[in-house]
């Protein structure tokens, strides 16, 4: 997504001039660096990010365009719509689904719900078959980027697309043409709330395993180039191995298993959401190790499993990523049927879950 650089850059400069020292405990280490007792090693100087603290979310997108030319949509009471769900193998996707049904229900509307499992080529299936069912709005939270073509069907098809949660190719899926908006956390911040919190918990002197989401999926790409592009500021953190763990906890922890074996060094794990970080804790717990001591744990998301992780001093922190977007998703239908200014990219706001506040949100947590 065409995130707006000038802005990214923007707060990579804030960050090195915040500075701001915190008084936190330096855990992990390894990677070189000074000698200092175990957990009492001075950050590095040489690494802003580990004395920075939480960048917090992006600034809104400015002059995002308003969707004029996507399916228009009748003014109704209650609707018929669809929601092409990709998966329904995580705590995550599971209360996106609940939340979608929630709301529908709430409001009236009709509701169709399909499920691809996890698989590209189902998802183009399920949503050729949504689109023959001709509804009012088709809701579609694509497994990657390149659902695109999909996208442009159902437009076609004269029916206005709400993409949710993740984005698709737009060199192929025009914004406000081929689908009215899509409503998304950013990515690329997250990765860069991941990579601040790591250096914080290593003191900026890490060998990290990176578990990335899956492949061609636009959280995935975006949570690693701003975490990537982040961890440049500090020469003691480095990628030691970067693999695919599919967004899911038996992989996370199957991924990690092989890579701590042949990285016996790894002293942090970024993954690109708590399944995969659950799993990985899993992982380094079965090699003998002390998650949270001897390796350091950040993810992304928010889950309930990842806050009781956290509040275990298992899982250093996670970013929220927010996947209750019922909401958010009809009251934006609603605003577009009325004939409202709805702009083609909506951003989500989201918290920062560490030990200072992880316990108090267990229970809302999903
Ligand atoms: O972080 C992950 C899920 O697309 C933002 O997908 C979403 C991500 C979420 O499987 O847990």
């Amino acid at each position: 997504m065409q995130l707006n650089k000038t802005r990214r850059a923007l707060v990579a400069a804030t960050l090195t001039m915040m500075g701001v020292l915190s008084a936190c405990t330096t855990v992990g280490g390894g990677g070189g660096g000074e000698t200092a007792a175990e957990g009492t090693k001075a950050p590095d100087p040489a690494c802003k990010l580990a004395t920075a603290q939480d960048p917090g979310n992006s600034a809104p997108p400015q002059n995002v365009p308003v969707a004029e030319n996507a399916p228009k949509l009748a003014k109704k009471d209650t609707y018929r719509v669809a929601f092409s769900q990709n998966a329904s193998n995580n705590p995550w996707r599971l209360a996106e689904t609940e939340s979608m049904k929630a709301e529908a229900g709430k409001l009236g509307h009709q509701l169709t719900i399909t499920d691809a499992q996890n698989s590209q080529a189902k998802q183009i299936q399920d949503i050729r078959s949504l689109i023959a069912q001709k509804p009012d709005a088709l809701f579609i939270a694509p497994i990657t980027e390149q659902l695109a073509n999909v996208v442009v069907d159902a437009a076609k098809a004269d029916i206005p697309v709400f993409l949710l949660d993740r984005a698709v190719d737009t060199n192929i899926a025009k914004p406000g043409e081929h689908y009215v908006t899509v409503i998304r956390s950013d990515f690329v911040q997250e990765g860069l709330r991941a990579a601040v919190a790591l250096a914080r918990a290593t003191g900026g002197r890490a060998n990290i395993v990176e578990l990335e989401g899956t492949t061609g999926s636009s959280p995935a790409i975006d949570r690693k180039k701003g975490f990537d592009e982040a961890i440049k500021q500090c020469p003691g953190m480095k990628i030691v191995a970067s693999q695919d763990a599919d967004f899911t906890r038996a992989k996370g922890q199957q991924v990690m298993e092989t890579l701590l074996q042949s990285n016996p060094d790894v002293n942090a794990v970024y993954a690109h959401n708590d399944e995969m970080a659950i799993g990985a804790i899993s992982a380094i717990k079965a090699a003998g190790k002390t998650p949270g001591k001897d390796v350091v744990v950040v993810s992304i998301d928010g889950s309930r499993d990842a806050l009781q992780a956290v509040s275990r001093g298992e899982l250093y922190a996670t970013v929220e990523c927010n996947p209750r977007f019922g909401p958010a998703a009809f009251k934006t239908m609603q605003e577009y049927a009325e004939g409202k200014p709805v702009p083609t990219v909506l951003v989500n706001q989201d918290r920062f879950f560490d030990q200072s506040n992880a316990k108090q949100f267990i229970e809302e947590a999903y």
